[in-house]
């Protein structure tokens, strides 16, 4: 056996060991397609306010100059659809991805322990680890390893499990053994597009940030405009609306991970138990959760926001 296969594969069963779901391997290289979409898409302003996104243009698409020396990218998903739902059908909604321990202390100890492994048992490896805050296409570099394809909501979707899953990487200077790209299994489905309020998919795979509510409920950090008003479909962190009605999301199964599990009382709380939100009950309900994001005062601004008729 080549040397490249039997390191690849040490390091795809070590990671299904630490709870990947998935893991799949790409070539460091320029991502040659992506460089008009991404320039595209900020020249358009589809990032909004999100000026971190206009940073590191050319690192966000070439691995070998945000890690000198990168040979791979290793592609790393992990499952966060929840057993259960919020009880209370008229309470403001919170995003699936949001009910637990927030994903990025959980996945960088993951990665870590990961690249602690490689160092320990194929030998030393310069390399870093990534989980959604880099400038790396998380989605892209998925779809590139063969765990999925970029569905018309530019989410990546998983074959076998639909796309409720969180994307991560270790850029490592290790050659291993390459995977592939599968095909789009979109068809002339059109779900996504048809369901989302604030017609943020202004065209197949492509959403503009700036009008997609998570991007109003998490991101924004002035008020939110006044012509989205009724448009929210009670969603107040997050929104998950264009993944809920993928017809590939009905082979979503229960996640594995115990920190996923919802914080406090959070799927029992009603609606009035929302609207009368104290800072004190948000802190206990969302200690080193996602929502931290917001702050109390983003919540309330959001929860206040879709009360309004
Ligand atoms: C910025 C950002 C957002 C913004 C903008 C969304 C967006 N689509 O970019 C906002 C705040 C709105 C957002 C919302 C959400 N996000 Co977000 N977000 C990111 C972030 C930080 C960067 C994404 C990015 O690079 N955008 C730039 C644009 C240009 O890229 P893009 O939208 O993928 O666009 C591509 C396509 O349009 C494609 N394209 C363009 N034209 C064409 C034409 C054809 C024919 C084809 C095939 C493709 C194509 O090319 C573009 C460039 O590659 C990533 C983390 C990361 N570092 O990657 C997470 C990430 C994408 N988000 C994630 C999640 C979970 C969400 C939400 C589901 C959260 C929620 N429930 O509220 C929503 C989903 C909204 C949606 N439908 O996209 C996950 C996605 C996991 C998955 N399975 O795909 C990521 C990967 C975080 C993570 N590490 O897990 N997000
Ligand atoms: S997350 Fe919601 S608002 Fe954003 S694109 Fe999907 S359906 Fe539209
Ligand atoms: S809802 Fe349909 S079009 Fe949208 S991502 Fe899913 S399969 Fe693709």
């Amino acid at each position: 056996m080549k040397q490249s296969t039997n390191y690849t594969q040490l390091i795809k069963s070590e990671s299904k060991r630490l709870g990947f779901d998935y893991c799949g391997i790409s070539k460091a290289e320029f991502l040659e397609e992506e460089a008009p979409r991404l320039e595209n898409w900020l020249n358009k302003n589809m990032h909004g306010q999100m000026s971190y996104m206009q940073n590191y243009f050319d690192k966000r698409l070439d691995p070998r100059i945000l890690v000198p020396g990168a040979k791979s990218v290793v592609s790393l998903l992990l499952n966060y659809f929840p057993s259960e739902k919020q009880k209370d059908d008229t309470a403001p909604k919170i995003s699936k991805y949001a009910y637990g321990t927030d994903y990025h202390f959980v996945i960088k100890e993951k990665l870590n322990e990961l690249l602690h492994f490689i160092n320990e048992n194929i030998g030393a490896v310069e390399g870093r680890v990534f989980v959604d805050s880099a400038p790396v296409m998380d989605k892209i570099w998925a779809k590139k390893s063969g765990l999925g394809w970029i569905g018309k909501n530019s989410n990546l979707i998983n074959k076998q499990n639909g796309s409720f899953f969180f994307i991560a990487e270790l850029i490592i200077d290790l050659e291993l053994d390459y995977d592939s790209a599968i095909k789009d299994y979109c068809g002339t489905c059109t779900k996504c597009i048809d369901a989302c309020p604030t017609d943020a998919i202004i065209e197949p795979y492509v959403v503009d940030g700036s009008k997609c509510i998570s991007y109003f409920t998490i991101e924004l950090k002035e008020a939110i405009p006044n012509e989205m008003k009724g448009k929210f479909n009670n969603w107040m962190f997050g929104c998950d609306i264009c993944q809920d009605v993928c017809p590939w999301n009905s082979f979503s199964e229960i996640h594995n991970e115990s920190l996923f599990e919802p914080k406090e009382n959070l799927l029992e709380m009603s609606k009035k138990d929302w609207i009368e939100l104290t800072e004190e009950t948000f802190k206990k309900v969302f200690k080193n959760s996602a929502v931290e994001r917001t702050k109390y005062k983003g919540l309330k601004r959001n929860i206040e926001f879709i009360l309004q008729k």
